[in-house]
């Protein structure tokens, strides 16, 4: 069969006054413009798993209205979704079934919602796709295509991750690759809706298959720029001490997500810069006692670790890797203080970096469902706003209108220029003065 696969790209805002604003703001541009340009590692993976006798082409779709008949060209679509692209991936799907090509999708999104999808298309995969992707080619090579493969009871070991498929990428397209260490997560936050919603458990991948996905990388790209696709990192340091050596003598750089665990550990943080780390993200979500607590579910552990957080930012980049600090706006708890606290907290942490978010209730997690039951949803099924950058519920200790002036406002005084550059200044010269610039 000659198979497409098709992942949505590009960043997606449907709030357009923040988009505008956005786009003079150097700090919110430069991070929009270096994560726009990432391809489906999903996408990626299973093309890796297919059998030779099938062709295959990775497409990134940045508008639909571009995509022209494809029945000559294809017998299957292989569609990869997030919630904000749902309805687009749903609209090419029809479009792509009404030419006659077989349509399947999988992802975050239709992993909750596949009665939904399957409006749009002829079978679902459910959770990851590994375990099933090659019985549902077999079974539409045999006419008998189901509507819903499952890959969620089979548990699926990450031991058995083939390298993905990198060589069908045109790398010049892309400023970083991906490469995933773990899934899930051992925390529980109400609003997660990263792979915690394809896996029930952590799992994490072999150092070997780890490693021969970056010698795969360093054979197609010299000098590559790493972003490990995890939710959480370190969770296992044992795990990351034994990786860290072997990265190091691959000369790449990195980029990933942790909690702020690790910034307790400074032979960890050591290994970590010699290894080529150039930044971590870590979501400390608010900027003050205020809405840390319950997010998490198993043990408030955000919310217990809310004194350490300046220390934290400190410890890591004390060690020359920045820290790109994420907060949400609009939790419960928060009322419009919110947005100079957070301005207030990132001039004073010494930040190198910062992302600003709105709450979002994508479905599926947690959060969804008690908003629903609250009745707090204001734009239910519209998964197009679900950007992280639109306000999709009543917050509780402001008013939608506060939440979104407070937030646009936040954007301007954190993203414009002088204020970048103090933070960028103040980590040079904290490195100068530490003998590690
Ligand atoms: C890399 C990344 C991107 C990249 C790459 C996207 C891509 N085309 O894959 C870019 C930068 C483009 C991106 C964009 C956005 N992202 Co993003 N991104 C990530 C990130 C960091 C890693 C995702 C990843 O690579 N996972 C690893 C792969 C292996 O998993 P996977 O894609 O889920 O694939 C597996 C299964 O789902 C399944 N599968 C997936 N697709 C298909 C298709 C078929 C046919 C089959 C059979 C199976 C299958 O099989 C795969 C293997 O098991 C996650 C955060 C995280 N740490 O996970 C956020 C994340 C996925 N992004 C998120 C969001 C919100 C966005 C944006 C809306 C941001 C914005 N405002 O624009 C946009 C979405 C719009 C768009 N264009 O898609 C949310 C999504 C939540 C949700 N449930 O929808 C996440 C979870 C982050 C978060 N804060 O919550 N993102
Ligand atoms: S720490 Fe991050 S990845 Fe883990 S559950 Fe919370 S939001 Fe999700």
């Amino acid at each position: 069969m000659r198979i497409a696969l098709i992942a949505m790209s590009g960043i997606r805002a449907c709030d357009a006054e923040l988009m505008e604003l956005g786009l003079n703001l150097p700090g919110f541009v430069e991070r929009s413009k270096t994560i726009a340009s990432l391809p489906s590692l999903g996408l990626l993976t299973l093309a890796a798993l297919t059998p030779d006798h099938h062709e295959l082409d990775y497409i990134e779709v940045d508008d639909i209205d571009e995509v022209g008949d494809l029945s000559d060209q294809y017998d299957l679509a292989a569609i990869s979704t997030f919630s904000a692209q749902a309805p687009e991936a749903y609209d090419l799907a029809d479009r792509l079934r009404g030419q006659g090509v077989t349509v399947v999708m999988g992802g975050l999104h239709v992993t909750v919602l596949k009665d939904e999808a399957l409006k749009h298309c002829d079978a679902v995969v459910v959770g990851e796709g590994e375990p099933v992707w090659n019985a549902l080619l077999l079974d539409l090579e045999n006419d008998h295509l189901r509507h819903v493969y499952d890959g969620r009871p089979y548990n699926y070991d990450l031991a058995d991750a083939p390298v993905p498929a990198y060589e069908l990428l045109n790398i010049d397209r892309y400023n970083r690759l991906t490469v995933q260490t773990s899934r899930g997560c051992p925390h529980r936050c109400d609003f997660c809706a990263s792979s915690i919603l394809l896996t029930e458990t952590f799992k994490q991948k072999p150092i070997e298959n780890v490693l021969a996905e970056i010698d795969r990388i360093k054979e197609l790209w010299d000098r590559p720029f790493i972003e490990f696709a995890d939710d959480n990192s370190f969770v296992n340091r044992k795990y990351w001490r034994a990786l860290l050596p072997e990265l190091k003598k691959r000369n790449v750089k990195w980029f990933t997500e942790t909690d702020l665990s690790v910034a307790s550990d400074s032979e960890l943080l050591r290994m970590m810069k010699e290894s080529g780390c150039a930044q971590v993200l870590i979501g400390f979500e608010s900027p003050t006692r205020a809405g840390l607590d319950g997010i998490e579910l198993h043990n408030n552990w955000k919310f217990k670790r809310f004194d350490k957080y300046k220390e934290a930012i400190e410890s890591i980049q004390s060690h020359g890797i920045t820290v790109n600090g994420c907060f949400i706006v609009g939790m419960d708890g928060q009322t419009v203080d919110v947005f100079d606290d957070i301005f207030d907290f990132v001039r004073d942490s010494g930040l190198y970096e910062v992302q600003i978010t709105l709450l979002t209730p994508f479905p599926g997690t947690p959060l969804y469902a008690r908003l629903e039951r609250e009745g707090r949803l204001t734009h239910p099924g519209k998964w197009e706003r679900c950007t992280l950058f639109d306000l999709n519920f009543v917050p509780k200790d402001m008013s939608e209108e506060e939440a979104l002036a407070g937030f646009r406002q936040l954007a301007v005084n954190l993203y414009a220029e002088e204020i970048t550059q103090a933070r960028r200044n103040g980590f040079r010269t904290m490195l100068r003065e530490t003998n590690l610039g």
